[in-house]
């Protein structure tokens, strides 16, 4: 036995939890203490810290069909290697974590090539993990949640079970593009030899968690109903589902847990080369939306609206809801509870575009322009999907002025709110197919890079005539890992809301304007007339 392997984690007053998010353009890490206070936080970018990998906003977008969205799969191997030795350059005590979880972007597969399982368990501590890894992979190449090209797949699964509704009732989404099953079949499909040589398939949160876990780790129910094959109401795989993708799935999967599962005590190489305590466990990692629920802590009444890459808006259901447009995935928090969930694709990277149009790439004078607009934009509107887009299933820019569309707006500040509007105009309008009633006491909690402009924040309180709130420390999904970590190990004597009930409470950031209902409600309903004759076409 080593040394670490003796050493008692130090007492509960002194305990840490390490939290991370493995998102779409970065890796982060924070170290919380007892009282989930943040003490650390460091990251690694992909694109401006790994360039060798040449990706963009973190993803390789294939040039000849932009519907194939990838990454390397090393290289989020490598980005650990990073994050790792930067949290050593901070200081952080290894021996003192009692626990780690984790959080990814939800969706994107990982295929272990046979013999891998064995090569993560005998990882040298002196060599990076990517020396190591890098012969693991089956298919190098991850396809990940920007991800289009599965349209025949899905057609596939539907069909399979008896139609987009039925599939939605089963597995709380109809299929989706980017979910995991259709792409799954796709590699059997295209690539036969590599899914054979597939020894195992994660999903990125649960590749996150077997590497800290020394073997491959179990997918968690949560992050698993972003797949198409979970059952959500008997958290089991669907047999017709996996059958309906490639042969031997359940194995290549194994057995979903749920998302607070202790799955082990972290690995040799994590003790041997960083000192970790042998009684530091690894709690089930599960994908960015339900960690960002459970960083949020979102109560009844409170709509979650994420503002990263992707911008999403979830909420916590008591029961399942099927609808065909968003989904429904299990709680990661409670085994009988669910969180509606709306995935919106041109988020910031489709504002980073207008603000470099519209206002020289600086946010101040993009917020200049936003503020010097009324609301409701003189009646203009605009849709802007640089990719395809999930909700509404479009791509390219569409201008409306009051009357009829138009190739181009009359100025620089006019595109800028059109944007805007029309990005939380579109969330509404989901939202309220999920019976969300706005203005009825909802409450708005904001996270996620943009959530730290205020301009933004204040055309989201107007399109919901709701206040906005939010938590300073803005990334929830990472701070939500560290959550899942303490809860993991803490459960059997504590629950889930005495441990976070000292935590602060989030601030009011905007409040909506008197005439918010006034103006938005009509633009919500033209919104839908406008898309439905859209997607016509
Ligand atoms: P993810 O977790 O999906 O990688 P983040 O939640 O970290 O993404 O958000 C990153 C995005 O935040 C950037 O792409 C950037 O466009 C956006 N962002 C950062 N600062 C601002 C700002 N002041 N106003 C609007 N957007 C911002
Ligand atoms: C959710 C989704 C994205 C990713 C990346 O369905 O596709 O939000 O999780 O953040």
């Amino acid at each position: 036995m080593s040394c670490a392997a003796k050493k008692e984690i130090a007492n509960a007053s002194e305990r840490t939890f390490l939290g991370l998010d493995l998102s779409t353009q970065t890796l982060k890490a924070c170290i919380l203490n007892e009282n989930l206070k943040l003490l650390k936080e460091v990251h690694v970018n992909f694109d401006s810290e790994l360039p060798e990998f040449r990706t963009t906003g973190g993803a390789i977008i294939d040039k000849a069909d932009n519907r194939n969205v990838t990454v390397p799969t090393i290289m989020w191997v490598k980005a650990l290697d990073m994050l790792m030795d930067k949290l050593m350059l901070e200081g952080v005590d290894f021996a003192k974590i009692a626990a780690v979880s984790g959080s990814a972007q939800q969706h994107g597969t990982v295929y272990w090539q046979k013999g891998a399982e064995e090569t993560l368990k005998n990882l040298s501590s002196s060599d990076f993990l990517h020396q190591q890894l890098n012969s693991s992979f089956s298919v190098t190449s991850s396809p990940i949640w920007m991800d289009s090209s599965t349209t025949k797949q899905c057609k596939q699964l539907e069909e399979a079970v008896g139609g987009p509704e039925k599939l939605a009732e089963i597995t709380g989404s109809r299929a989706y593009e980017r979910f995991s099953g259709s792409q799954i079949a796709k590699i059997f499909q295209t690539k036969p030899e590599a899914y054979k040589n597939t020894e195992r398939i994660s999903l990125i949160s649960s590749f996150l968690c077997s590497i800290f876990l020394g073997k491959i780790a179990p997918i968690d129910i949560s992050d698993g109903s972003g797949m198409n094959l979970l059952d959500i109401h008997t958290k089991k795989w669907n047999q017709t589902l996996l059958d309906t993708c490639g042969p031997n799935l359940a194995e290549k999967l194994g057995e979903p847990v749920p998302s607070y599962s202790d799955v082990g005590p972290i690995s040799k190489y994590f003790k041997e080369r960083y000192n970790f305590n042998s009684n530091c466990r690894v709690i089930a990692h599960t994908g960015d939306n339900p960690a960002s629920l459970i960083g949020m802590r979102l109560y009844e009444g409170w709509i979650a609206v994420s503002l990263g890459t992707s911008d999403t808006a979830f909420l916590w259901l008591k029961e399942p809801k099927m609808v065909l447009d968003g989904h429904v995935l299990c709680n990661p928090l409670d085994e009988n509870a669910y969180m509606a969930l709306l995935c919106f694709k041109n988020g910031s990277l489709t504002r980073e575009r207008i603000k470099n149009k519209c206002a020289n790439g600086s946010w101040d004078i993009f917020d200049q322009l936003l503020n010097s607009t009324p609301r409701g934009n003189f009646g203009n509107m605009g849709l802007y999907y640089d990719i395809q887009e999930i909700l509404p299933f479009l791509q390219g820019d569409y201008r409306f002025t009051k009357t009829q569309a138009t190739c181009k707006f009359t100025s620089l500040e006019v595109e800028v709110r059109a944007l805007i509007e029309g990005q939380f105009i579109a969330k509404r309008a989901y939202a309220e197919e999920f019976g969300v009633q706005v203005g009825q006491g909802t409450k708005i909690l904001a996270t996620g890079g943009a959530s730290q402009n205020k301009g933004i924040l204040q055309v989201l309180a107007d399109v919901f005539n709701s206040p906005v709130y939010v938590f300073k420390d803005a990334n929830s999904a990472m701070v939500g890992a560290g959550y899942q970590a303490k809860h993991g190990l803490v459960k059997s004597s504590m629950t889930y809301e005495d441990m976070i009930s000292n935590l602060p409470q989030p601030e009011l950031a905007c409040e909506p304007y008197h005439d918010a209902n006034e103006i938005y409600t009509p633009m919500v309903e033209r919104y839908r007339s406008i898309v439905e004759d859209l997607i016509k076409k």
